[in-house]
């Protein structure tokens, strides 16, 4: 395990807030071992109406993929798992979800005043072909700074750990961005495995909440069911994200506010209605 060579200085943070949802328990166990799972965040009704819209976006995706070689592209392969990002651009549920009171709450609890979205999108696991998804960080795919930013893994299903729940390292975010290689085609991993690992299931329209530098992996799917999962990912705001090669330095920065998908979801302390 090495570290990212842009991540040179740095320092975990917490930030000092007074939580509007969260207890003390929930908080400790996010700073220090950079995860914890919160069950029924949002409520079934919420959880139905979001799956139907989001449903329906994935469904253009696999079509999409099953008419490519080999039915993929890139980490997708169509029966095995898909990718679609940017669903609050289509669909006005997911939109409503991003910004949940309850999620807001989360955000400002674990990141402070001023929290935009930074990322979304559906991750469906399909068991047609069972797959391990590699450990890896958020931030070890695109280097955001700061590297410190929120993942809410919110299920729509039921993840058990033979659906493909999340499993988490503990610990191991204190250290910032590690390095990662590219393992064809499952996607960038940080380390083979981890002798304390902690399986994370959790029902529908619960979470699991950990860091952008939270190492996890996603179980192979063998139960006949689709895993469907709407991640959601939010950043303090003035976020960017770095250019460049990283085998050298960074060649740009870009600034994560593009108002139709980065909106404020926390503002001056506050959720954005
Ligand atoms: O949900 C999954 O199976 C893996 C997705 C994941 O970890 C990610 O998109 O970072």
């Amino acid at each position: 395990m090495s570290s990212h060579p842009w991540n040179t200085d740095f320092a975990w943070l917490r930030p000092s807030v007074a939580p509007r949802r969260l207890t003390e328990t929930q908080i400790d166990q996010f700073h220090e071992q950079g995860f914890f799972v919160i069950e029924n965040l949002i409520d079934a009704e919420t959880v139905a109406a979001v799956t139907a819209e989001l449903d329906e976006i994935e469904a253009e995706v696999d079509a999409l993929l099953q008419g490519l070689p080999d039915e993929r592209m890139f980490i997708a392969e169509s029966g095995a798992i898909t990718f679609s990002p940017h669903a609050v651009k289509q669909s006005p549920a997911a939109q409503a979800v991003s910004a949940h009171p309850a999620i807001a709450d989360v955000c400002h609890d674990l990141l402070g005043p001023d929290v935009r979205l930074y990322w979304d999108q559906l991750v469906y696991k399909k068991p047609q072909k069972p797959r391990e998804f590699p450990w890896h960080q958020d931030n070890g795919y695109t280097y955001v700074e700061p590297q410190q930013y929120l993942t809410i893994w919110l299920s729509l299903t039921d993840a058990t750990v033979d659906a493909g729940c999340p499993w988490v390292a503990p610990g191991e975010h204190l250290g910032g961005t590690l390095a990662h290689d590219y393992v064809d085609p499952l996607g960038f991993q940080c380390f083979p495995d981890h002798p304390d690992k902690v399986a994370a299931p959790v029902g529908p329209g619960g979470a699991v909440v950990f860091s952008s530098l939270t190492p996890h992996k996603t179980g192979p799917n063998t139960t006949d069911g689709v895993r469907k999962t709407y991640i959601l990912q939010y950043a303090p705001h003035g976020a960017d994200v770095l250019e460049g090669d990283v085998t050298a330095a960074p060649t740009g920065r870009v600034r994560q506010d593009d108002p139709e998908r980065q909106y404020p979801v926390v503002e001056g302390g506050v959720p954005v209605e």
